[in-house]
């Protein structure tokens, strides 16, 4: 790295700087640029809303009326307005936590609108004692939290279509939202409800007009899944399965099941609808991949991001979410040359498993056309694929669990785009029919 007041020598193709850049006590951010609106010169004059008293106190807060576009975005068609998906806004986010109310949604058939006081848990099945629970007995047993990350196996699916969808980073990549979770370890009650020998599968029903059932297996169901009754703290919003929802960190999110009814205890998964016709898939050499619950490493570069414009060249700080179903971020490395040469980013704290990453790069732009990319890698030793190498592994029956690594291109003019870098020479296998979406 240079030191005094000469600019930084790049560590990767088209100028990426040394992620060290603002740890280093030697370099000023003004020996990279300046992006400051103007030097002053007069005394800084009273704004009008300086004169007079602020707005009164609310009971429960919400954002600046300035910022009021960054919103979900909906896909659901007129024929079924219940069933259909809302993307969260990665691209206007920062951090590591998704604000509630941004939280993406995927509803089969709509939000039960539930009274907590009449609402049940059933554990029944292969158990020696059947139980019910109210809520307000779930609410006395002890807890834990977690931040993790909640991401549907079909999120990031446009990535299969031959042409690459041009629309905001989150309206692409963000079913997936990141939260702490505060619930019951299912551990206790099923311990208490006492397991038969065969037990095996746990098979749980929501209470919503779906009449949605899903196979979870009993390992990993004793081993970190939480009964959720709370979300950043405060009880689950209705969206998100309130009163109580299962949460199973780093698994797909169809096993995540909301306004969760019962818990069947069996020797066999049910082959419901969701694990048989949907989330399974056809390889290339005639098999299935079915039961694919866990979500493989990922990352994208959030901002800036396709439909973004860079404000003329100079430096920007590249900056995204990296991660891994499997466990934690070890490493992002960001290249702005597609793919040539690669810098590390750095990580911001925390670091955790199953929960989103924060990286960002310092980057000159030089005004040349080039493209950005991110590629993550977790401590399992598994590193996010090209796109070329996911579509070889998977072939072109693809459409759930798109990981590979996301490319967006920036015209000399500043705009981004989303691009693939590798030629797509392998023909799609079907049309992709966009209202036979479903996730
Ligand atoms: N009862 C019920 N649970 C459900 C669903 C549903 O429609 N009904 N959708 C599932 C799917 S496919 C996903 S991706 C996640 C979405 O969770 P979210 O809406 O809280 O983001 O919930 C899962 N659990
Ligand atoms: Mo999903």
């Amino acid at each position: 790295m240079t030191l005094g007041p000469e600019p930084p020598v790049p560590v990767a193709g088209n100028g990426l700087l040394d992620r060290r850049l603002f740890l280093s006590n030697a370099l000023s951010f003004g020996a990279v640029a300046s992006i400051a609106s103007g030097s002053v010169t007069a005394a800084v004059p009273d704004e009008p809303w300086m004169r007079e008293p602020g707005a009164a106190f609310t009971n429960y807060g919400v954002p600046s009326p300035h910022e009021k576009a960054v919103l979900r975005w909906i896909s659901a068609t007129a024929m079924a307005p219940t069933n259909g998906v809302s993307w969260s806004p990665l691209h206007e986010l920062d951090g590591i936590l998704t604000p509630s109310g941004l939280h993406f949604e995927r509803h089969h058939n709509g939000v039960p609108q539930i009274d907590p006081a009449l609402h049940r848990l059933v554990i029944n099945g292969r158990v020696s004692r059947p139980l019910e629970f109210a809520i307000d007995a779930l609410l006395r047993y002890p807890r834990v939290s977690r931040l993790c990350v909640l991401e549907c196996g079909g999120n990031s699916n446009a990535g299969w279509q031959q042409k690459p969808i041009q629309t905001a980073a989150g309206y692409f990549h963000g079913l997936v939202s990141c939260s702490e979770w505060s619930g019951v370890p299912l551990r206790l009650l099923l311990d208490e409800a006492g397991l038969e020998a065969d037990a095996a599968w746990i098979v749980a029903e929501g209470a919503d007009a779906f009449g949605m059932t899903i196979s979870l297996p009993l390992p990993k169901a004793r081993h970190d899944t939480l009964l959720a009754l709370f979300q950043n703290g405060e009880r689950l919003r209705p969206e998100q399965g309130y009163p109580l929802r299962l949460l199973v960190p780093g698994w797909e999110g169809v096993v995540n099941v909301k306004w969760l009814r019962t818990l069947t205890v069996s020797d066999a998964p049910v082959m419901a609808r969701n694990e048989t016709a949907r989330y399974t898939e056809l390889q290339a050499d005639g098999s299935a991949r079915m039961f694919t619950f866990e979500m493989d490493v990922k990352s994208l570069l959030t901002r800036p991001s396709g439909g973004m414009q860079l404000d003329g060249p100079g430096f920007y700080e590249l900056s995204g979410l990296a991660w891994s179903g499997r466990g934690r971020i070890t490493r992002v490395d960001v290249s702005a040359d597609g793919g040539a040469s690669w810098a590390e980013a750095a990580l911001n704290e925390p670091v955790l498993a199953q929960c989103f990453t924060r990286f960002r790069v310092p980057w000159q732009w030089n005004g040349k056309p080039c493209v950005l990319q991110s590629r993550a890698t977790d401590d399992t030793g598994a590193v996010q694929p090209t796109r070329a190498a996911l579509l070889a592994a998977r072939g072109r029956h693809g459409y759930f669990h798109y990981h590979a690594i996301v490319s967006w291109q920036v015209d000399a003019d500043g705009a981004l785009s989303h691009t693939y870098v590798d030629a797509d020479a392998t023909p799609a296998a079907t049309a992709v029919d966009p209202f036979d979406a479903d996730w």
